[in-house]
C-alpha cells in the first residue's frame, strides 16, 4: 500500500523530468490514505527523491495548498507548518474530514530551478484520502493546470464494501 501511495503522490502531476538517475519529485504524503473511522489526517509535503529517500531538497513554502472536500475547495495555507527534514525546509499540514467522502489534498509549489533542463518546474500533486472508506469522489478534479485523474479507485476497499452510504441513498 505504501508503495502506491507513493506512486499516486509522486506521479499525479509532473511536468517535465530530470534525468532518472537523479529524480527528485515533490511529495504529498497522507498519514492514512483510508481513514475507517473518520477524523483528521495530517500530510507531509517534503521535495526529495522519493525512491532513494534522500537526499531531501528545500522546499520553500508552497503557492498553493488545499484539498477537495465535499465538492469545496478549502484553503489549507493558512494551517501550514514548517518541520523540516534532514535539515532542509519542509512543511505538514492536519485537516479534519467530517463527512465520509474521498477528500482530494493538492500542492502547487514554487517552481524551481533545474540547472539540467535550463528552466523552471513546478511539480503539482496530488493525494486522495477516504474518509470512512467510502469509495466515491476520488476521480474529482481539484481544477490543477496539469492533473490526472484517476481511472480505478486509488484507495483500498475494506473487504469490498462501502461503509456509508450518502444521506440522499437513503438505507
Ligand atoms: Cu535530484
Amino acid at each position: 500500500m505504501r508503495r502506491s501511495l507513493m506512486s499516486l503522490a509522486v506521479f499525479s502531476c509532473i511536468i517535465g523530468f530530470s534525468t532518472p538517475a537523479s529524480a527528485h519529485f515533490q511529495e504529498i504524503i497522507p498519514s492514512a490514505d483510508v481513514l475507517e473511522d473518520g477524523g483528521s489526517v495530517s500530510l507531509n509535503l517534503i521535495f526529495t527523491h522519493p525512491f532513494e529517500g534522500a537526499p531531501v531538497m528545500q522546499m520553500k513554502k508552497p503557492v498553493r495548498l488545499g484539498v477537495l472536500d465535499q465538492g469545496k475547495n478549502v484553503d489549507l495555507l493558512p494551517r501550514i507548518a514548517e518541520k523540516p527534514v534532514d535539515g532542509k525546509e519542509a512543511w505538514t499540514v492536519s485537516y479534519d474530514l467530517a463527512e465520509p467522502d474521498a477528500a482530494i489534498f493538492y500542492v502547487e509549489p514554487q517552481p524551481y530551478w533545474e540547472p539540467a533542463e535550463g528552466r523552471y518546474i513546478v511539480h503539482y500533486a496530488k493525494v486522495v484520502v477516504d474518509n470512512y472508506a467510502f469509495g466515491e469522489g476520488w476521480d474529482e478534479l481539484v481544477g490543477l493546470p496539469v492533473e490526472i485523474q484517476p481511472l480505478t479507485r486509488p484507495t483500498r476497499y475494506l473487504d469490498g464494501q462501502r461503509l456509508f452510504r450518502r444521506p440522499s441513498e437513503g438505507r
